[in-house]
């Protein structure tokens, strides 16, 4: 009846029980609403509704889910009908009464379906939602209209524009799923099926049913949008589209077209969705075939800020831990840390008290002792960033820990294999880099030295994976990926500001673009004294012809390292963040002493020369093979440095500029500075060969 895919060779199949009849869609890995899947759907109803013999029909899913949602990666390509609007519309209106069981995830698409059936049953263990919306476009298919006539405007709403995902039991109390059930997915339709022809289970046709009004609810989340989202477009227009609910299901269904069209035409989306893809992408690397080790003990030393954040993600990953500091205070220390990351996991809900409680009596040991680490399956060391004392513990670590045991050090920009040259096993050392805070950002980049092993790597990627991280494979070099990239780009901020650019104009700009805060705002918020101290680590090797702009380094010689000392590029009191008038006066100075003509700039120009320096040293990194793809650098910057999402990443949005436009830009930037501004031959040569940077994702 249907095209070959799943394993027993039809995406969509039929079984007769009696007067029911089964419905399995089977599309592995989840199931995602292809066009052969819907083609199968829509057969499958012409055949049973109505037929004789069939008093009920149940729908399920095959393998470990119902349907995950349309299939994205039809988007962007020409519509292949039948669309899910239509699958969806056929079933509501059947006339033999049709029963959705769900198991595993409904989402999207997937959830819209089952809305359209006349009654639904889930398993337990079942989570549905909505995630349109974080892939910048909306339910398409009827949810818009279908939920709130279930659940009412103002919970459909928050789903809706959330994409939160909900468990079965919640989904129940709101009305999306009519009850749970028991059983294998199969016979659980059956029962649901027969429940259904009995009239035990009510059927009612969805679309029938009237929608209350909700203005008030309807303002609230436009409210809460404009405030937090106002960069996005998709949200606004799911507001839209529920509030046409109010009208008779066929003008709602059409309202919900035309608005998801915009959606689907937004370039938001195509950043949403490249965002999406990037997080599965950077799996994809050299040493995925490797078998990665068991890791169930893991060793932390240093219970620091960073220490102590990296304890607690493996704690709350279910991984034993035991950590390690020099005394007795500094451990104390740590181990209050952890315990106030937990009571966070707690307070977001998270994490149960019952599992904080067991995780601090059995997971979390605390030891002054190095050797405590001979049983560990992997030593992550965090401590200060000084090659000689990294060098003395993996020296130490070496002698303690047990054969076949990785030792990864969570430096931000050392040479690994420096580091590995002091031990006796160089393929089990590997750079495991977490971002700050540890047990939050998703960023984990994993650095390959010159002798890892390929199952240390797959071992790193493993652990991210069970970390609920997204692992980017880096080379070694100072800063790696993202740090380095980084440290290129942020110059370009001081720049600005010497050249007549205000500390909170640029925030304002980058702000405006996309990013959750600008340049100055992180650097009060992380903490000046931090890249003081890199600065001064530098200074004997700085390149006396590259610019360098020492009002950072004035405010720290006040003390004022930002948000931590109430002071640093802005004053941070009762009042909230303001700009700091010394910090103008220190602008001000510095001009003078450098006889700096101040211009104006805007903020079209601060974004440009701010972006373009991003993009030019990621092409550096990308010609130095520090990283695999274009699309790991995104990955670094979606998920390690607040990179709007919608604009997909660096190299993403690189793209909608051009090569041939940032070639321009760098040389006419370069006419100020040639120092600074140097045109990267791979842009160059993207340029010349009308490429982008796309184009590199699938060769490698
Ligand atoms: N379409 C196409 N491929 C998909 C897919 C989808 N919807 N979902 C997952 N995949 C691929 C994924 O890229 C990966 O491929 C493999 O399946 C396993 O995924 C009309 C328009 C379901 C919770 O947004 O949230 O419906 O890397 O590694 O961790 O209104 O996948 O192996 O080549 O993520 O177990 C709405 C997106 C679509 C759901 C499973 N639905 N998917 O997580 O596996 S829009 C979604 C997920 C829509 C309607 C609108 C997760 C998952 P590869 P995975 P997982």
């Amino acid at each position: 009846m249907t095209s070959s895919a799943g394993p027993e060779g039809r995406i969509v199949s039929i079984e007769r029980v009696g007067p029911i009849a089964l419905v399995a869609v089977d599309n592995p890995p989840v199931n995602a609403a292809s066009q052969a899947l819907r083609q199968g759907l829509v057969e499958a109803l012409e055949q049973l509704d109505g037929a004789e013999g069939v008093e009920a029909i149940a729908l399920y899913g095959k393998g470990r889910s119902f349907i995950a949602g349309a299939d994205i990666r039809e988007f962007g390509k020409p519509p292949m009908p039948p669309g899910l609007p239509d699958v969806c519309n056929r079933i509501e209106a059947c006339e033999t009464p049709v029963v959705a069981l769900l198991h595993g995830v409904a989402l999207g698409g997937g959830l819209e379906v089952a809305l359209a059936a006349h009654a639904r049953v889930a398993l337990p263990d079942t989570t549905v939602g909505f995630p349109e919306v974080t892939l910048g476009i909306l339910p398409g298919a009827g949810g818009t209209q279908r939920a709130p006539r279930l659940a009412g405007i103002a919970a459909a709403l928050e789903l809706i524009t959330t994409g939160r995902r909900i468990d079965a039991e919640e989904a129940v109390r709101l009305g999306l799923i009519d009850r749970l059930a028991a059983g294998a997915p199969r016979d659980a339709a059956l029962q649901a099926a027969e429940d259904l022809r009995t009239g035990a289970l009510p059927r009612r046709r969805t679309g029938e049913i009237a929608v209350a009004p909700d203005a008030a609810a309807i303002q609230a989340t436009t409210a809460k949008l404009a405030k937090r989202q106002k960069h996005l477009f998709a949200p606004f227009k799911c507001v839209e589209a529920v509030a046409a609910s109010v009208q008779p299901l066929a003008e709602g269904l059409a309202t919900e077209r035309a608005l998801f069209q915009q959606c689907l035409d937004s370039p938001q989306r195509a950043g949403l969705i490249h965002a999406f893809f990037a997080e599965r992408a950077v799996a994809k690397i050299p040493e995925a075939g490797a078998t990665p080790r068991q890791i169930g003990h893991v060793g932390v030393i240093g219970g620091g800020t960073m220490g102590s954040g990296i304890a607690t993600a493996a704690l709350l990953a279910g991984l034993k831990v035991t950590l390690n500091e020099r005394d007795a205070e500094a451990l104390s220390r740590g181990k209050a840390t952890i315990e106030k990351n937990l009571a966070g996991a707690v307070k977001r809900g998270k994490l149960s008290e019952e599992k904080r409680d067991a995780i601090l009596k059995d997971a979390l040991q605390t030891t002054l002792k190095l050797e405590d680490f001979s049983k560990v399956d992997l030593v992550i060391e965090a401590v200060f960033e000084d090659m000689d004392v990294k060098k003395e513990i993996f020296t130490r670590l070496d002698a303690i820990a047990r054969p076949g045991a990785i030792l990864a050090s969570n430096t931000s920009y050392l040479d690994i294999d420096e580091i590995a040259s002091v031990t006796s096993r160089p393929a089990e050392v590997i750079g495991l880099h977490f971002f700050s805070p540890a047990h939050v950002m998703r960023l984990l980049e994993v650095v390959v030295a010159g002798k890892t092993a390929p199952e240390v790597v797959a071992t790193g990627f493993a652990l991210a994976r069970k970390l609920g991280k997204v692992a980017v494979r880096a080379g070694v070099c100072d800063g790696f990926i993202g740090n380095r990239i980084l440290g290129h780009y942020k110059k370009v901020a001081d720049y600005l500001m010497l050249d007549g650019a205000s500390p909170q104009q640029i925030d304002a700009a980058l702000e405006e673009f996309g990013f959750a805060m600008g340049p100055f705002a992180v650097l009060d918020l992380a903490g000046l004294d931090i890249g003081w101290a890199t600065r001064k680590r530098l200074a004997p090797t700085r390149d006396p012809a590259e610019r360098y702009v020492a009002v950072a380094d004035r405010v720290c010689e006040n003390g004022w390292f930002g948000r931590k000392t109430g002071q640093g590029f802005y004053i941070h009191d009762a009042d909230g963040p303001r700009p700091n008038p010394e910090v103008a006066r220190f602008i001000e100075e510095e001009r003078a002493e450098k006889g700096i003509t101040p211009r104006a700039f805007s903020d079209d120009e601060i974004v440009s020369r701010y972006m373009t320096a991003m993009i030019a040293e990621a092409t550096r990194v990308l010609e130095d093979g520090i990283a695999l793809r274009p699309v790991d650098i995104d990955a670094v910057f979606l998920f390690g440095y607040g990179f709007p999402r919608f604009r997909g990443g660096p190299m993403f949005y690189a793209d909608t500029l051009g090569p041939a436009e940032l070639l321009r830009r760098i040389e006419a930037y370069a006419k100020e500075d040639p120092h600074y501004w140097r045109v990267p031959a791979l842009l160059r040569r993207l340029a010349d060969e009308g490429r982008d940077f796309a184009s590199l994702n699938k060769e490698a």
